[in-house]
């Protein structure tokens, strides 16, 4: 929507003769010096961007395999493990000059995933061990600097490559719910211990047993690695749109659009 807006803003800015530009003389008149026909030509060679950006990013199921069980299947009781999923939202401010982009962002990203089973993959496996784990409005309020190449392919059209760093500060938390032990093994980590005292943690959730608090172990401030490649489009110097994909801590696929000046 706010595209589509954005384009005909451009799109009007287009038609109406521009304010800036000299209008076509009728040529002198009756005691009119005459005026020397102004040629316009692309003098600045630095250029900036306000835009805002949207992401969706995602972490595959085949590389958190490499860590955590997937569970499910038929002769299992316990449920799949989640999708790792998350949005971004953040606005951007670009310096370009000469095919070399600056883009300083701030950006919330938010985590979708819902509570599921962890387990940590071991050998030989123990589908037992792991732990219930709850996301209570998990995400990162995240900014940093990126550098991006732009090969201009023509005048309005780009293939933009680059990358950079920033740093993530966690928000929310996320509860968690440990599983119980065998009966001979003393229990410290469960705060009900009685509550599904030899259960796996997803049975002692399903039970309804107190949680045993919030996940410890998880960094507050998160490193933020960019590796980007994208398409990028220039109107008229007063807009730009960025379609890109690459990784941002996750996997992902968005754009950015917004004015340039
Ligand atoms: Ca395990
Ligand atoms: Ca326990």
């Amino acid at each position: 929507m706010l595209v589509a807006l954005l384009l005909l803003q451009v799109a009007r800015a287009e038609d109406a003769p521009a304010t800036s530009t000299p209008l076509p003389s009728p040529g002198p008149g009756p005691g009119t010096p005459a005026q020397a026909s102004v040629t316009p030509i692309r003098t600045r060679t630095t250029t900036m961007e306000l835009n805002i950006r949207a992401r969706y990013m995602g972490i595959p199921q085949s590389i958190l395999d490499a860590w955590y069980h997937r569970n499910g299947g038929t002769d299992s009781e316990l449920p799949e493990r989640p999708a790792v999923r998350a949005y971004v939202s953040g606005v951007e401010y670009v310096v370009a000059s000469k095919g070399n982009n600056g883009i300083f962002y701030a950006e919330y990203i938010g985590v979708v995933m819902g509570g599921g089973y962890w387990d940590d993959a071991e050998n030989p496996p123990d589908y037992s061990d792991g732990s219930y784990l709850q996301p209570n409005n998990l995400g990162m309020i995240a900014f940093g600097g990126n550098y991006a190449h732009v090969f201009e392919a023509s005048p309005w059209f780009g293939i933009s490559v680059g990358g950079g760093l920033g740093l993530g500060v966690l928000t929310g938390s996320v509860t968690e719910w440990d599983p119980g032990e065998s009966e001979d093994v003393a229990n410290p980590d469960n705060i009900d211990a009685e509550c599904g005292r030899t259960d796996n943690a997803y049975r002692r959730f399903e039970t309804g047993c107190a949680n045993d608090g919030p996940l410890q172990g998880i960094p507050g401030v998160l490193p933020i690695i960019d590796v980007t490649a994208g398409l990028r489009f220039n109107l008229s110097d007063r807009a730009s749109i960025r379609l890109e994909g690459g990784f941002h801590d996750m996997f992902y696929g968005g754009g950015a659009v917004g004015v340039m000046f």
